[in-house]
């Protein structure tokens, strides 16, 4: 606090902020962080001085603080807006107040009608090239755009006249991202993703249906504090959220190594919070963060932490293309512990203990031998792959996944 207590012991009105902070030996930089910092630790407009707030010191400084945010809704189920009722750092009461300055959003503004039409065409109009545009749900291409539309307008139309005037987009979920659920086979609205229509703009993926909110709240923040985005990767998602898979860190993955499998919901190794794998979970092909940041801020909630398969909601090429239980070939690697400790019978006699270990390193070479066989199958549609006998069907299992799920336990 050494930077806050010697601007706040200064003499007043001593000129601009500039020349105080030139007084206090501090760069501008490491000040615009500092406040930064107050913003995400203690975001209450927390005065400086008796006249300056962060925002205020902010505008002097010549940067943008609170960053104006329009946020459009097209083909979704509001999830994504949902999820961002669930985190406390900040909540949302302290995003839209304090962080970002929210201009227009249809469920979490009180306009409607005419008044939410002028706010939004005001914000537009006022913030042009410098507002966030965040789009959640998927945009309908089909004839026309004809089945969805706002204010009388195509959502296609609305897209591009609020997406083509902001700094940056964020597209919001899965739908947004890439058509997610509307676009799913046949696809009727012919639903797409933004970049899909937008593609020469600055567009941040958040992929997941919902995306974890806490990576919203990351970009936002980056952006609020440096005008920046984050790096991302070729599906323009950021790597700081997706750049391992869900697999890496899964906390079910030494039951994978090892080849402890749930064979149908509600078995032993389902109660005993074995791996997934063999009810489809697309964890090893998934690029997400979720096996360590959790959903709602509760441990454990997040799909396979329920005891549900990972469907692979951050992967376009996954959810809503191939089905949700059918078992996935591994592209990942997924190499089991090379050495095992040693098993020595020294007096000619093997001991109860000893034995019970040779069977632990049988099993675990099993294993091994399980994972490497399955690491090194190119073949397509393998059907020496783990969870399939030839020709069968698991969803026509009795008691397999195609007749129970995992919310019925
Ligand atoms: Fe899509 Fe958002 Fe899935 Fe829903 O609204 S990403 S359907 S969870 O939440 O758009
Ligand atoms: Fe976890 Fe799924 Fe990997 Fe099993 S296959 S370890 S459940 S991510
Ligand atoms: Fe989606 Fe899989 Fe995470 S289904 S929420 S990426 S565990």
């Amino acid at each position: 606090m050494s930077m806050l207590s010697s601007l706040i012991s200064s003499p007043k009105n001593l000129g601009t902020i500039d020349q105080r902070l030139e007084q206090c030996g501090v760069s501008r930089r490491s000040f615009i962080k500092f406040c930064s910092s107050l913003m995400v630790a203690a975001p209450f407009a927390l005065a400086l001085t008796d006249k300056l707030t962060p925002e205020a010191v902010a505008a002097e400084l010549g940067r943008v603080i609170r960053p104006p945010v329009i946020w459009l809704h097209f083909q979704d189920c509001t999830g994504c807006t949902e999820t961002l009722l669930r985190p406390s750092h900040p909540d949302l009461g302290d995003l839209i107040l304090n962080v970002i300055s929210l201009e227009y959003h249809e469920t979490l503004m009180a306009g409607s009608g005419r008044q939410a039409e002028q706010a939004l065409a005001e914000a537009v109009q006022k913030y042009s090239g410098k507002y966030v545009c965040v789009v959640e749900g998927s945009i309908p291409t089909k004839n026309s755009g004809i089945y969805m539309k706002l204010a009388g307008r195509p959502a296609m139309d609305v897209l591009a006249d609020v997406g083509e005037q902001a700094a940056a987009i964020i597209a919001m979920g899965s739908c947004a991202a890439w058509g997610g659920i509307p676009s799913a086979d046949p696809a009727p609205t012919g639903a797409v993703g933004v970049a899909d229509l937008l593609s020469s703009k600055a567009i941040v993926n958040l992929p997941g249906c919902p995306p974890n909110p806490y990576t919203l709240l990351g970009v936002v923040l980056q952006f609020a504090a440096y005008g920046t985005l984050p790096e991302l990767d070729h599906e323009r998602r950021p790597k700081f959220a997706y750049d391992r898979d869900i697999h890496e860190h899964c906390p079910r993955r030494a039951h994978f190594d090892a080849g402890r499998f749930v064979k149908q919901f509600g078995d032993e190794g389902h109660r005993e919070g074995w791996c997934l794998y063999e009810m489809g979970c697309k964890g090893p092909d998934t690029h997400a963060g979720c096996s360590t940041r959790h959903f709602n801020e509760i441990p454990d909630v997040w799909p396979i932490g329920i005891g549900a398969p990972c469907i692979g909601c951050t992967e376009k090429s996954i959810a809503f293309r191939v089905p949700m239980f059918q078992v996935i070939q591994i592209h990942t690697t997924a190499e089991p512990p090379a050495t095992y400790a040693p098993i020595v019978a020294h007096q000619g006699k093997v001991s109860p203990i000893a034995t019970g270990l040779v069977g632990l390193a049988a099993g675990a070479l099993a294993g091994a031998g399980y994972v490497a066989s399955r690491k090194f199958s190119s073949v397509p549609d393998d059907q020496s792959v783990p969870g399939r006998s030839p020709g069968e069907d698991p969803r026509n299992t009795q008691g397999g996944p195609g007749k129970d799920s995992a919310r019925d336990k």
